[in-house]
């Protein structure tokens, strides 16, 4: 960690094409700004960069829907995503958007770069073009019948009936969205960057030297590397985004995913150029004693992890980045957060919900945080946390030591008497904080490390309850100014750990200990208060909160549920009926699984290799849209038909078929016992 003399910390910038919700806070945002605000503490260089995300696909869709240009869409949403990281103390040091002007000339120069450096192959292939609109059509901007379902309004990349994932070549009459017409085939040529080529430093930069990252992280770029990497295209047929720099590329903008990740580079440019305290804005990208880390979700990681790092040595002067913390996914109630279905906590709701409880929404997403594990979010956990350890833990025993204060000592810090050992041993345990804290925050444990923040207030409680100066103060005033004196020693300390995690609490508990900012060095003393140092006026830090607005939570959710349903569950029509005689000539079983891979060259398909008691058999399976991790599926077991005519897919034969069920977002999900059975069992 010394070998580095600042940091550069990224958050992904969320699409601006709505507004942000509890998911993204928890995944990407609240762990980029703990970590921030840490460094900052500690007195590091270090620079913290976000920003929007403005181009591509779903932005335009979104324009379309509404009837107003992706200007407009990205205006608005940019405005209302900056003001609520603003409002939860996200504290960039800049928060831009990647259709800024600094933004489209180093996207393009960087594009340019790669370019006249001979790093893209160029190819041309056929896609689907309206004559009407006179554009060539993203894969969204295609309907038509579901092969699979028969579904009117399919999308060009996915049936939302059934589930399936499709390819616009795939759709029974497809017409284009934009005009009604039917689409035509066109040649149109796109440079591709070619992963394949880097594959191998890849490998060995990360396989090899970047063991430490999360085992999550660590294993989505295993299962990426494992295979043959693809060239990948980075520009696209669009006209919304930044122009291909290129003659003979009119109509053609650089793909999202190439452009915006540039974002962070460029928002460091504006605002060093801005600023001249930041430096110049190359040393926090070109120096090799700069760490680089991203923040982001883990969808996000194949971009993050070997896309946006071979982009990176391809132009030569960039570092890569030292570590890419990803979180995994954060649930709501039970349920994926959807913006489609409107399954979220969205910040701005929250905020109009819950005013001034910005820190609580902070404290319990990092008690919850998704770090190893999709997480859920759930209105009472919300509640209790706020309750019992906000209010009843921390707020509880700063109220107490600073009032006792204030009637003992008319809110003067009281002298250090003599210490008993009891006093000793509590005074020991927070002087090993700092160590813990900072070996957890080093390795991006948020969770564990504001777990040891709310020890300390713990043994702080305790240590109050167990010395009891309210009934010693009849008996033994001397003693009660050493209590106290412990006390507050204790509370400066939780103003400092609690820095990173509740900013605007820390703030506020400062100024009740008039004290204007601590360092992070001075976590662990007990002397940060002197004797006869006049506090500040206490006040509560939490309150409770009610059963009423988390149940109208509550029920807010279950209206929307209740509407989701039937808005989305239109069951199949039953099909006609078959005799038992047909019924048994379907051979079902279950099967155990012993590998899952992505299979080269296709984004669908799943290649498994199962034990079905029989001596294994290799079943391909068109859900990888569904399983981006498919490492997670090997173990468990599936249903699958044992019977079926062997087919080829993508030159593979593939021995049967495994069902799935479509769940509430489309995805697929495989259908397993709800009990281990013996692999090969039959279903019947
Ligand atoms: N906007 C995707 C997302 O919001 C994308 C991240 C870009 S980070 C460079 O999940
Ligand atoms: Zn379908």
């Amino acid at each position: 960690m010394t070998k580095f003399k600042r940091t550069t910390i990224t958050s992904a910038l969320p699409y601006a094409n709505g507004p942000v919700h509890i998911g993204h806070l928890a995944g990407v945002y609240v762990p980029a700004d703990i970590y921030a605000r840490y460094l900052r503490l500690k007195g590091e260089e270090v620079l913290f960069i976000g920003g929007s995300d403005e181009h591509g696909v779903p932005v335009t869709i979104r324009a379309k829907a509404e009837g107003v240009t992706p200007q407009d869409v990205v205006d608005r949403y940019h405005k209302i995503i900056k003001d609520s990281f603003e409002e939860f103390g996200i504290s960039f040091d800049i928060y831009s958007r990647t259709t800024s002007e600094t933004h489209h000339k180093l996207a393009s120069d960087f594009f340019r770069t790669l370019y006249d450096k001979g790093e893209f192959v160029e190819q041309t292939s056929e896609q689907y073009y309206d004559e009407e609109a006179k554009q060539f059509l993203a894969d969204r901007y295609i309907v038509g019948e579901c092969p699979r379902c028969h579904a009117e309004g399919a999308y060009g990349d996915q049936c939302e009936k059934c589930g399936s994932t499709l390819s616009p070549d795939e759709l029974i009459n497809p017409v284009s969205k934009l005009s009604g017409a039917k689409p035509v085939k066109r040649m149109t040529k796109h440079w591709f960057l070619p992963l394949n080529k880097h594959q191998e430093w890849l490998k060995k930069w990360i396989l090899e030297n970047h063991k430490e990252w999360r085992p999550n992280v660590y294993g989505q770029c295993k299962s990426w590397l494992d295979m043959d990497l693809q060239p990948r295209a980075v520009t696209r047929d669009l006209d919304w985004g930044i122009p291909v720099p290129v003659e003979g590329a009119e109509g053609k903008v650089l793909y999202v995913w190439f452009d915006a990740p540039i974002g962070y580079i460029s928002n460091t440019k504006e605002l060093c150029d801005k600023n001249p305290r930041y430096g110049n804005w190359e040393k926090w990208w070109k120096d090799p004693e700069t760490r680089l880390i991203h923040f982001i979700g883990k969808d996000n990681i194949v971009f993050h992890c070997i896309v946006f790092p071979a982009m990176l040595k391809a132009e030569g002067s960039f570092i890569l980045p030292d570590n890419v913390p990803s979180n995994e996914f954060l649930n709501l109630e039970g349920g994926k957060i959807s913006t489609s279905r409107n399954w979220a906590v969205w910040l701005n709701e929250y905020l109009v919900d819950f005013p001034g409880k910005q820190d609580v929404l902070r404290y319990v997403l990092t008690a919850n945080a998704p770090e190893t594990k999709d997480n859920d979010f759930t209105w009472k956990d919300f509640q209790a946390r706020n309750n019992n350890e906000l209010v009843a833990i921390f707020g509880n025993f700063v109220n107490r030591t600073l009032v006792l204060t204030q009637k003992y000592f008319d809110g003067k810090v009281p002298a250090c008497g003599e210490l008993t050992d009891y006093d000793k041993e509590t005074l020991k345990e927070f002087s090993e904080l700092k160590s813990v804290v900072e070996e957890l925050l080093d390795n991006f444990k948020f969770r564990d490390a504001q777990k040891e923040a709310m020890n300390l207030a713990r043994i702080g409680n305790k240590y109050l309850a167990d010395t009891e100066p309210w009934k010693v103060a009849k008996t033994d005033m001397a003693r009660v100014q050493t209590i106290l004196y412990v006390s507050l020693q204790i509370t400066a300390n939780l103003a400092i750990v609690f820095e990173p995690f509740l900013p605007f609490s820390a703030k506020r508990l400062r100024s009740m200990i008039a004290r204007e900012q601590f360092s992070w060095d001075e976590l662990g003393r007990f002397d940060l208060l002197p004797e006869g140092h006049q506090l500040g006026k206490a006040e509560l830090l939490f309150e409770k909160i009610e059963d009423a607005p988390i149940d109208a939570q509550i029920a807010r959710l279950e209206h929307i549920k209740k509407e989701n349903e039937k808005k989305n569950y239109q069951p199949e029509k039953v099909k006609e009926t078959i005799s038992f005689d047909k019924f048994e000539k379907l051979d079902i079983r279950v099967g155990t699984v012993l590998e899952c891979v992505k299979v080269p060259k296709s984004d669908k398909l799943l290649q498994f290799k199962i034990d079905d008691g029989m001596g294994g058999r290799t079943i391909l399976s068109g859900i990888a849209k569904s399983y981006p991790d498919p490492a997670q599926l090997v173990g468990k077991q599936v249903c699958f038909v044992a019977n079926f005519e062997p087919r080829k897919m993508m030159g593979r034969e593939s021995q049967g078929m495994i069902l799935s069920a479509v769940d509430a977002d489309g995805r697929l999900v495989v259908v397993s016992p709800s009990d281990k059975v013996a692999s090969g069992a039959c279903v019947g």
